[in-house]
């Protein structure tokens, strides 16, 4: 059966769905950059509030900003739904769930018309503009400093309409001052540190080369709450789709699937108003730092660790490497040894629990969560998932052994293949050409010089360098199984 608000009511009677009438739901939220994981994780708490009384207001727009096939297929998709999907959720141990998320009530394809997505986010009805455009989306350096020199920002300030994240919003902040209407707040949903102080910086940088009065104005007028999210998020494949569909019984052309976990702390922030997400299990708390450094730190740089080094072992899927005792007792003592020493847990929070249950987390079979998924982008990923840990190990002269082999790892897994001689995509588009150089030099240790290093201050100690270079060259001669279990395990 296909799905669209006219087959909603005629599903099959094992799909759940949020009980509230979606044709009386008004936008509220618009959403920049519709991935699966907004669909899996904003999207839901937007269904649930839905259905509280009073909260109808607060439906999502969906708009696309990337210009490529695989977005326009699914601007299409999601189009001809109606904003309907089928999200699974796959716990360990119990049945899946097939639930309908009806919270995206429009979907705008940007590309298709770039001055209307800006006109529907001056809307006075939008209040809140959430958004997922990944780590490397922020066009940071690494002091943390907005780089409006960068070639795609240099690109995206030129023209007349903008295509950016930032350069979307900006010009509909325009608008909404012209024409007398409060701004919206601006709620990044990306794993970064600080995301809301990182988009502030982005927003009002990309402004200020357009329009210092309008940059002052945002600044002025603009909230930007942090927030930390979490839920695992395959990415889904064409055999994904057929899989899900004929286990729900609908031919669903976008479906999302998930863990059962889920997790949203938000800072409370919004002077142009929010959803009640404290009823459907949003925490709010006035400081979400501890919570994303907890996250960030244990959790995605924990999947970091795993992904790169068994990506070149010839492992694909998460649930496979766990079952690998040499590198799970890595995960294990990279967080007891590693990142939890330099971290302070949260209210209520202990990190070796948080770190055991992590770990039960990429050991459910469930959901098949891609290794290339993780290790793509590592790029960006890496400054903000291992960085402080790493530049706190190596600071503190401590043992570096874990670190000293990621790293090595990295370099070796932007070959594109395995060990076993298997090729796999290496999705790097923040890498330069100068880093590939420099990962691939007659030196090893000029791999250090790579920019996704540069402010990590490794280099600074010889002995890390040392032990460095030591690992790419135990990767070359012995492989990574054996330089785990000899030189990197304690
Ligand atoms: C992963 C994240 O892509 C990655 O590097 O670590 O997508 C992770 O699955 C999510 O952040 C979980 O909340």
């Amino acid at each position: 059966m296909e799905l669209s608000v006219k087959t909603l009511g005629n599903l099959p009677a094992t799909v759940v769905m949020s009980d509230y009438d979606r044709s009386t739901v008004r936008p509220g939220i618009a959403h920049l950059s519709v991935g699966n994981f907004h669909r899996a994780h904003q999207a839901v708490y937007v269904d649930r509030v839905l259905a509280l009384p009073e909260q109808g207001g607060w439906g999502i727009v969906g708009v696309g900003l990337l210009d490529t096939p695989a977005e326009a297929a699914k601007a299409a998709a999601l189009q001809a739904q109606d904003g309907l999907y089928t999200l699974t959720e796959c716990p360990a141990d119990k049945p899946d769930v097939v639930r309908v998320i009806k919270s995206l009530v429009e979907y705008v394809h940007g590309p298709a018309d770039r001055a209307a997505a800006i006109r529907r986010l001056a809307d006075p009805a939008i209040r809140v503009v959430t958004m997922t455009i990944t780590e490397g989306g922020y066009y940071m350096d690494e002091a943390g400093q907005f780089m409006p020199s960068h070639p795609d920002m240099v690109e995206d300030l030129a023209r007349q309409v903008p295509h950016s994240a930032f350069g979307v919003m900006a010009e509909a902040l325009r608008l909404r001052r012209e024409a007398g209407v409060v701004p919206f707040t601006v709620l990044s949903c990306d794993n970064v540190p600080h995301n809301g102080h990182v988009a502030r910086k982005a927003l009002v940088g990309w402004a200020e080369q357009r329009d210092k009065d309008l940059a002052g104005w945002i600044s002025q007028n603009v909230a930007f709450p942090s927030c930390m999210v979490d839920r695992i998020t395959p990415a889904v494949r064409e055999a994904d789709i057929l899989r899900l569909d004929a286990a729900s019984g609908i031919e669903d052309r976008a479906p999302v699937y998930c863990e059962d976990f889920i997790q949203w702390v938000v800072e409370d922030t919004f002077p142009s108003g929010r959803p009640d997400w404290e009823k459907v299990g949003v925490l709010f708390t006035q400081d979400v730092a501890p919570y994303e450094q907890v996250k960030l730190r244990m959790l995605n740089a924990t999947h970091s660790m795993m992904a790169l080094p068994g990506v070149l072992m010839g492992y694909r899927v998460v649930s496979d490497a766990m079952q690998d005792a040499s590198l799970y007792a890595l995960l294990q003592q990279f967080l007891g040894f590693d990142a939890e020493p330099l971290l302070q847990a949260p209210p209520g929070m202990a990190l070796q629990e948080y770190g055991a249950l992590l770990l039960s987390r990429f050991r459910n079979k469930a959901i098949s969560d891609q290794l290339v998924r993780i290790a793509s982008d590592s790029a960006s990923k890496l400054p903000v998932f291992i960085r402080p840990t790493a530049s706190g190990v190596v600071a503190q002269g401590r043992d570096a052994r874990r670190i000293a082999f990621l790293l090595a790892c990295f370099c070796a897994y932007l070959a594109g293949r395995d060990e076993k001689g298997a090729a796999y995509d290496v999705l790097e588009p923040h890498l330069t050409d100068e880093d590939k150089k420099l990962a691939f030099d007659a030196d090893p240790a000029r791999a250090l010089e790579m920019s996704v290093f540069s402010g990590w201050d490794l280099e600074k100690s010889d002995a890390f360098v040392t032990q460095f270079v030591e690992m790419r060259q135990a990767l070359k001669a012995q492989g990574v199984r054996k330089t785990l279990e000899t030189g990197v395990l304690a």
